[in-house]
């Protein structure tokens, strides 16, 4: 028997960077899922203690796809792609427990995807490395689930190490740990879940990627992390497409921003990070046109309440927002998004305080 836990993830900044090739700096979250994986008798049976029933799958469906619940593809999908790839996978019972909210941004798709593998891993010797582990999370997502996600999730998940936000270089998927202690300049990492339903966020998603596509050939380049925040006005000037334009011109500023949010932490100065959150918010907003009314009355009211910066984190179209905020102002700034919500009439958020754990881990 093997057993595995994966972590969610907040991404501080960095978004819709990593399909560009470009860079980002999530952290693993203190929540996420634990897997077991345990040899069992001619069935693969699913189990998940935040779902009903089981779901069990015979040799035929382990290569033929059979009709599974969509979350149940996550755990499933690397047992056929590993059956895709010659493994012979034994029957095996899967029991998995998340504490990680769906649909809030906090990627409980990379947590459960990531347990899952890392404990096949183990249990079936596979014996796959940092690289095979991160390989076989994204194979799970874009081509079992069909999600065309960027990376970025898996990474943090697997790689994410306590006390450090992960600065990842996603065309060459190298990582580097870079120190992240808010608390250390009398600073909270506050998180508001807007619980706001996500909006055609799959089909939006998709279209922000095929259009970043569009403007990096149509610039010539193999993806817009090779267009330099210096010949941003050039390679504006050379899109005719307006919404191409504002595309390019947020992947850019946002992977400018990384680069110095990675300066300002290594520097010991987190609260330099504020402005850069804020600023990625208004490139999201007005440029990338990602967020959602909620995403943007919970940012103005953190804001409002003294937070240095805040921005929505994720893939967008809701989900929750991060702000930078001064420990004393922790309980002004949970009421201030309450309020704010109430009086534009939206469902109320969830608010909790969030801290940088470690990766992937036996559990
Ligand atoms: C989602 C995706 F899964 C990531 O790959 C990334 O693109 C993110 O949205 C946006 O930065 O979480």
């Amino acid at each position: 028997m093997s057993r595995w836990f994966a972590p969610g993830r907040i991404n501080l900044i960095g978004e819709h960077t990593d399909y560009n090739d470009g860079f980002v700096l999530p952290l693993a979250l203190p929540m996420g899922c634990a897997t077991t994986v345990a040899a069992a008798d001619a069935r693969w049976t699913v189990v998940s203690a935040q779902e009903d029933g089981e779901v069990v799958v015979t040799p035929s469906g382990l290569s033929g796809r059979d009709d599974v619940p969509d979350w149940a593809t996550y755990v499933l999908g690397a047992l056929w792609l590993l059956h895709d790839d010659g493994v012979d996978v034994p029957p095996l019972r899967i029991e998995v427990d998340s504490d990680v909210p769906v649909g809030a941004g906090l990627s409980s798709s990379a947590a459960l995807v990531c347990s899952v593998v890392c404990a096949l891993d183990e249990q079936l010797g596979l014996d796959l490395g940092s690289d095979g582990l991160l390989a076989l999370s994204r194979r799970v997502e874009n081509d079992a689930v069909g999600a065309p996600t960027g990376g970025m999730d898996q990474l943090a998940s697997l790689r994410g190490e306590a006390g450090h936000a992960l600065f990842c270089d996603m065309r060459d998927l190298t990582s580097q740990s870079v120190p992240f202690d808010p608390a250390a300049a009398g600073l909270t990492l506050l998180v508001a879940d807007t619980r706001a339903p996500h909006r055609h966020a799959d089909g939006e998603y998709a279209a922000r990627r095929r259009g970043c596509e569009q403007a990096a050939e149509a610039l010539g380049v193999a993806a817009l992390r090779d267009v330099a925040d210096a010949d941003l006005d050039d390679a504006l000037a050379r899109l005719d497409d307006e919404e191409l334009q504002r595309y390019v011109r947020h992947v850019v500023t946002e992977d400018a921003r990384v680069l110095e949010a990675v300066d300002v932490l290594r520097a010991g100065r987190v609260d330099d990070l504020g402005p850069l959150l804020t600023a990625s918010h208004a490139s999201m907003r007005d440029d990338f046109q990602i967020t959602v009314p909620e995403v943007d009355t919970a940012v103005e009211a953190l804001l409002g309440a003294g937070a240095l910066g805040a921005r929505m984190t994720g893939g967008g179209f809701g989900g929750c927002v991060i702000g930078l905020v001064p420990q004393d102002s922790v309980d002004a700034a949970g009421d201030a998004v309450r309020r704010a919500f109430a009086e534009s009439g939206f469902g109320e958020p969830t608010v909790f305080t969030a801290t940088a754990a470690a990766g992937a881990r036996p559990a």
